[in-house]
């Protein structure tokens, strides 16, 4: 009996510092909702190609996808395991607070207003970005300071929009704005001729010039007027889907850090670094604290890969986006891609 009580005091001190750190903390109805519908619903963008649109399969494809499928592979175990919502730059938003959808993966900037006015938290951001102006080459404007008096087109509902207006008005120029409300729209008007300019993200330009008649006619200017941090957001009150969410892109950015890549993760499995051996589960029990499986990370990197292996794929430089890293590289790269420790 004695010999029973030691036991028990023993395992009970040595269980005390897990269940201090067990999921109690972080319960809330989205995973248990997600878990017994089956699949995870992303809002996603109507089309914006290498970020968020459907091949010509159907098949969604980006790397805002990307990212809610690592979202899936991480409750699931299975990347498939989704619903891809289209939502508009207007929709959106109201479309994650109504609950329609889970999480919002698709290009939206994090900002104050956002953040803290419409219920909605941001969850990290996985493209840094700027705005900026597409122009026809042979309008001949090589500078956005070229722009005075210009008519620029552009979406409601984004921060597109106010940071237009701020521009202009900072550099005391003119300029008259084509406000259209849906994006294939905005296009046709800025190739019909409808608007000298069109302005948004210069993700989202270099994304519009690949879908343009002939890309190689426009120009992106080189200024970028705006900080656009974009991320994936999901509704206020409940913690657990927050973290779920936020440690998804940062396990992806850690992964590409510590050189655990899709190719690699199950050699990496024998590691004996301790960052990997957490990230990919082999220690440490994250996955449990936030509800998951204790593989969630090596689900992602296995299925999903990690962020660098996402960016090559779908907007890299090898792609018809030939996107540089530069600010999006890694920290130790000299980029703002920089994950909080897993510990
Ligand atoms: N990042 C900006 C702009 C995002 C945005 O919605 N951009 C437009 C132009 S690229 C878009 O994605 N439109 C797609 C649609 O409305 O279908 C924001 O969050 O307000």
């Amino acid at each position: 009996m004695k010999k029973l009580i030691a036991t028990l005091a023993l395992s009970a001190a040595f269980a005390a510092p897990v269940l201090a750190q067990a999921p109690g903390g972080l319960r809330g109805p989205t995973l248990d909702t997600i878990k017994a519908r089956g699949q995870l619903i992303c809002g996603v963008n109507t089309a914006l190609p290498g970020f968020s649109a459907p091949d010509a399969q159907g098949v969604w494809r980006g790397l805002d996808v990307d990212l809610c499928k690592a979202i899936a592979a991480a409750v699931f175990g299975d990347a498939n395991k989704v619903r891809f919502v289209p939502t508009t730059s207007q929709q959106r938003f109201v479309a994650l607070q109504s609950g329609e959808i889970d999480v919002l993966t698709r290009n939206a900037t994090q900002t104050f207003a956002r953040d803290v006015s419409l219920g909605l938290h941001e969850a990290g951001v996985n493209f840094y970005d700027g705005q900026g102006f597409i122009v026809r080459k042979a309008s001949n404007i090589a500078s956005a300071r070229q722009l005075d008096g210009a008519t620029v087109c552009v979406q409601p509902g984004t921060t597109t929009e106010l940071n237009l207006a701020d521009y202009f008005r900072a550099q005391k120029m003119k300029f008259t704005p084509v406000v259209i409300e849906r994006l294939e729209e905005n296009i046709a008007a800025y190739q019909a001729g409808r608007c000298d300019a069109y302005t948004t993200d210069a993700s989202g330009l270099a994304a519009i010039r690949t879908s343009l008649a002939v890309p190689g006619d426009h120009i992106i200017l080189p200024e970028r007027i705006s900080k656009e941090p974009l991320g994936p957001m999901v509704r206020k009150g409940d913690d657990q889907w927050l973290a779920i969410v936020k440690w998804t892109l940062r396990a992806m950015i850690e992964a590409e850090e510590y050189g655990v890549n899709q190719a690699n993760v199950d050699e990496m499995l024998k590691s004996t670094d301790p960052v990997v051996q957490r990230v990919l589960g082999v220690q440490g029990g994250f996955g449990a604290m936030m509800g998951l499986d204790n593989k969630w990370a090596y689900n992602i990197v296995k299925q999903i890969g990690n962020y660098g292996d996402s960016f090559e794929r779908n907007v890299g430089v090898k792609t018809p986006l030939a996107l540089e890293r530069g600010i999006n590289d890694l920290w130790t790269k000299g980029g703002l891609m920089y994950a909080i420790p897993l510990r």
